[in-house]
């Protein structure tokens, strides 16, 4: 018999369970704990830095003690003085002092030991010599297009320029980086639509405090999971009285700080927003100047000869809009912020809706608003009631009280790579959103002060053509830069484009591994490794990989990188971390990084998602504990060996970031010949000191003092920048309109690109995608049978080695199943005899893949659903404290692949439970 969850709300929730207690703990002002003493002791004293263990990119104050000559972290804390996270941090930022500490950290080149396979982990201990020597030697014949550079997602955020610098300078065509295909860029490409970011971690922020609406769609981490700079401000706003819903199959952190939780049916959550859209428009839940004046929603479309909704466009590609005074058709300039003037420059009111029946010159013409809300008729409440399994009256409620509310928030969500149709999800929750206006105003959706900053930037040198790219493209007009210097054979000397490019071109449309936008993805590097792609009659092969602070054995669905690193075609293999992650032990040679503590950046950044405008950097806290290089002198030296000369990295850094070669090579060169430790660094370090002060007007000393006494140097204030250069009420957002675009043009693009006319996947409006967990069958779940859920752990980041230090090693054993465990609905762990701790086999119904797993019995988590925190199940001995906890979420994640980028459906299967 089919069985229905019960909705419930808070109340009814907290009368079931004992979940009252816990959610009363968790929401505590004091949940995150406030780090650090005020005063440094007079032998002490404050350095200032960045966290790097996740996204979030807190401000750290870091108390070290001087004694007897020798420096020591005491504390690692936040720094009062931002006002990104102010002093707070969370558990995994306090713990990053074990980074420098932990006696299992890498700490000296190594070398895989002759004889030994890749995976065993057999190195020995070597010396830089021996290490660039190994690879000088190792590399010698394997051509510039037969690299690949995978990034992990620390290197996408602070090290993309650099990273692309380094592979233009090997003229490597060929680059992966773990966020794009496992996380945001997935689901965000949906997000990046509509309003132009290229949401990597750093665009955009809620502003929580002024919000009186939150409603939280797949996701965790924003707020409970955890991220720090936004859970001060979620707590701010819970002071103030905010409601938040959260829709989740379990009850996750967050929905234990919630008004209302809604155990939502896996993968539904597009149906559940559909309907909301649609309520919301057919209410008039919208804020009509907004979309009137920065939407493209007033713009006229037509069915086109493959009855798929088209722009009506004029000769000059300009769209059409009917004005409200005139009643007649208007032509409006192809890229602009506001829709009030025509192209030549008059007055122009349009109109949202077109008239009943409206012909302009014989054609049928309607309003992008009047196409989706016809395409949206099928998604009523009930409908979505139906697959959902929240009421249709629960719907209509949140649509309401969304709709009407002031200034409401749907969280943007954060991870995608969960469903093929997660980008279709984000890209409603972004339209949602936009209908209320809610796009960079006080309590909607902020813009980042560094991300606005760059987008001024761009917009200032748009008519440039020598604006070095890497210095003045922002957004996704960077994403399209990117891609096509990848895809196009005329980027290096050698003609071959990204493999990535090769093999989405050598592929049948319809086949799984297809996807139109590869951007930055491993789709294609199979087929590269393997050798089934050519280039121009000949074989196409990837036969060296550089991989740099990321760890896909663990992050990517098991099997695939293990096969890929030990195939014979793969000549090397060279790894850079700190720890000895599970990928470490499939190098031929680990490069060490100083980790973050021990090391000065080479460059100032912007602080993260902060709406004010800040600038901040890196401090070495202690000196380095071993000889480690950092990641911009490894490049430096690397570029040396592949090309035979420093010069073509000078050269790409001066070409694609503006950066002047003459005085970079001086002053790298008499920084070596004072015995400065990554001399290139440290030159690219004082040079953006030079380059950034004279931007404020100062000194690079003043800027430096300022730095070093606060941690931070304020640039703006969210309100003043809001005010001149809100996006899009008076800036351009950096969408290929200008303008909030409900009609999707990059999906547009894509689907003519490709001939996919008919794909939901690439409509230009919001419509169903079906998550299918269970293709072909419509038989009920058998008893052991259940859809899988995953989420982050408050304590580990992604399934980094950081679960390998001992506080954090202590919080999750003391939370022990909760944490470690599969959540498993005591009724159907009841009906399969299973208790607290048992062990499980976990199968992959479509694919087979299995994993055991212990299992916790709860009854927050819906009855058909298990879920499986993702930070454990590492693997390699040498992480003695974490090694074997728990279980490793890429045992049973699938290498299924959505048709538009690439990103990984990691929950769009079904799973059977059976005793171990
Ligand atoms: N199993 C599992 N898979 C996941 C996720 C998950 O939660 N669980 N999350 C997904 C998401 S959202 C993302 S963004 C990706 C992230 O995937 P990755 O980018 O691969 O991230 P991490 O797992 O944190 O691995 C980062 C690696 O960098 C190393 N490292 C840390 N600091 C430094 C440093 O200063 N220098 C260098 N060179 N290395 C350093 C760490 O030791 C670690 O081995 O994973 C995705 N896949
Ligand atoms: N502690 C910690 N924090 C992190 C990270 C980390 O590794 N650890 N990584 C950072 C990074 S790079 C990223 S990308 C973000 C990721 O941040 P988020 O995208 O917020 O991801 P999760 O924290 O995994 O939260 C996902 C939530 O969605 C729920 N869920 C699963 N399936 C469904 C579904 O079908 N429908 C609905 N409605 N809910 C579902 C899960 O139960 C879980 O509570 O976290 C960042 N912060
Ligand atoms: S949320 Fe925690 S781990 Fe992430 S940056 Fe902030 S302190 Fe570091
Ligand atoms: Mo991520």
């Amino acid at each position: 018999m089919a069985w229905q969850f019960p909705k419930m709300t808070r109340r009814s929730f907290l009368k079931n369970t004992s979940l009252g207690a816990v959610g009363a703990t968790l929401y505590h002002p004091n949940w995150i704990q406030i780090a650090g003493p005020d005063k440094a002791d007079p032998a002490d004293h404050f350095a200032y830095s960045i966290c790097n263990y996740c996204s979030s990119f807190c401000s750290l104050r870091i108390t070290v003690s001087e004694r007897k000559g020798k420096s020591r972290i005491m504390k690692l804390g936040g720094n009062p003085n931002s006002t990104l996270n102010g002093d707070k941090i969370c558990a995994r930022g306090q713990s990053g002092l074990r980074q420098v500490y932990s006696a299992n950290r890498i700490k000296t080149p190594l070398i895989r030991v002759a004889g030994s396979k890749r995976g065993e982990m057999q190195f020995r201990a070597a010396t830089w010599e021996e290490a660039w020597d190994y690879i000088a030697q190792k590399s010698k014949g394997i051509q510039p297009w037969e690299w690949t550079v995978y990034g992990g997602w620390s290197t996408c955020s602070f090290y993309v320029p650099h990273t692309i610098c380094f592979t233009s300078a090997i003229q490597c065509p060929n680059l992966i980086t773990s966020p794009t295909q496992n996380c945001v860029f997935d689901g965000h490409l949906g997000t990046n639509s509509m309003i132009g970011n290229f949401v990597v971690h750093g665009e955009n922020i809620e502003d929580y405090e002024n919000s009186d609406y939150i409603l939280s769609i797949i996701g965790n981490a924003c707020i409970g999971g955890v991220s720090t700079c936004r859970a001060v401000r979620f707590a701010t706003a819970k002071e103030k009285g905010v409601k938040v819903v959260v829709l989740d199959p379990r009850a996750s952190e967050t929905a234990a700080k919630a008004d209302e939780w809604y155990a939502v049916k896996p993968g539904t959550d597009l149906d559940f927003t559909l309907a909301m859209l649609r309520e919301m428009m057919h209410h008039g839940w919208y804020e009509e100047d907004f979309l009137i004046s920065h939407s493209n929603m007033p713009f006229l479309v037509r069915k086109n000869a493959h009855n798929a909704w088209e722009l009506y466009l004029s000769a000059k590609k300009e769209p059409a809009v009917i004005d409200q005074h005139s009643g007649q058709v208007v032509f409006l300039p192809a890229f602009s912020n506001s829709n009030l003037q025509s192209n030549s420059g008059a007055a122009v009111k349009p109109q949202l809706r077109a008239p009943a029946d409206f012909q302009h010159q014989g054609e049928k013409l309607v309003t992008v608003f009047d196409a989706q809300f016809l395409e949206l008729e099928p998604y009523t409440t009930e409908w979505a009631a139906a697959n959902t399994g929240i009421a249709a009256d629960d719907i209509r409620k949140i649509a309401r009280e969304f709709g009407t509310a002031k200034s409401p928030i749907v969280i943007p969500g954060w991870s995608g790579a969960r469903y093929g149709n997660i980008q279709m999800l984000r890209r409603v929750q972004a339209m949602i959103q936009a209908l209320k206006g809610g796009l960079d105003v006080p309590g909607g959706w902020i813009f980042g002060g560094e991300y606005r900053d760059e987008v001024r930037n761009m917009w200032a040198q748009k008519d440039n053509p020598k604006a070095p790219p890497l210095a003045s493209l922002a957004g996704m007009p960077f994403v399209y830069w990117a891609a096509n210097a990848a895809a196009n054979p005329g980027s290096h000397d050698h003609g071959y484009p990204a493999w990535a490019a090769v093999h989405r071109d050598q592929t049948p449309k319809d086949s799984p591994d297809w996807a139109a936008f590869p951007f930055t993805t491993e789709v294609g590097l199979d087929s590269a490794i393997k050798g089934k792609l050519t280039w121009k009659g000949k074989p196409y092969l990837c036969k060296a990989i550089l991989l740099n602070g990321t760890n896909p054995l663990r992050d990517a669905p098991e099997g695939f990188w293990e096969e890929l690193l030990t195939h014979p075609n793969m000549d090397l293999v060279v790894v850079m971390d700190v720890m000895p992650a599970d990928t470490v032990a499939y190098a031929d040679v680990v490069l060490p990084e100083l980790t973050y503590l021990e090391r000065d950046e080479p460059a100032i950044y912007g602080n993260g998602v902060n709406p004010d405008n800040m600038l901040i950097t890196r401090y070495q806290a202690v000196p380095p504990a071993y000889d480690n290089v950092i990641l911009t002198d490894a490049f430096l030296k690397l570029t040396e060996i592949l090309t035979g000369s420093p010069e073509p990295y000078y050269q790409s850094v001066e070409n694609l970031m503006g950066i002047p070669a003459p005085r970079l090579k001086a002053l790298t060169e008499e920084n070596r010949a004072k015995g400065i430790k990554n001399p290139f660094t440290m030159a690219l370090r004082q040079m953006d000191f030079e380059a950034k002060a004279k931007g404020l007007g100062i000194t690079a000393q003043k800027l430096d003092a300022v730095l070093r006494e606060k941690g931070i140097y304020p640039v703006a204030k969210a309100e003043e920048l809001i005010a001149n250069y809100g996006m899009p009420r008076k800036m351009a957002l950096p969408t290929p309109s200008g303008r909030a675009e409900f009609y999707s043009n990059l999906y547009g693009q894509l689907r003519e690109q490709f001939g996919l006319w008919d794909s939901p996947y690439f409509s230009v409006l919001a419509t169903h995608i079906p998550a299918d967990c269970r293709p072909g069958s419509k038989a009920p779940m058998a008893d052991d049978e259940f859809y899988f859920t995953f989420g982050m752990v408050p304590v580990v980041s992604h399934c980094s080695p950081n679960n390998d230090f001992q506080p954090l090693v202590g919080i999750s054993k003391f939370r022990g199943g909760i944490y470690t465990g599969l959540w498993v609905h005591a009724q159907r762990a009841a009906k399969l005899g299973l208790r607290e701790g048992d062990k499980v086999l976990v199968t992959n119904l479509l694919t087979q893949q299995k994993a055991e797993a212990a299992i916790h019995v709860t009854r927050l988590v819906r009855e058909d659903t298990v879920f499986l925190y993702s930070g454990y199940g590492d693997q390699n001995p040498a992480l003695t404290h974490g090694m074997g906890m728990g279980t490793a979420l890429n045992k049973i994640t699938p290498n299924f692949i959505e048709p538009v980028s690439g990103g990984f459906r990691s929950q769009e299967f079904t799973v059977r439970l059976e005793r171990a």
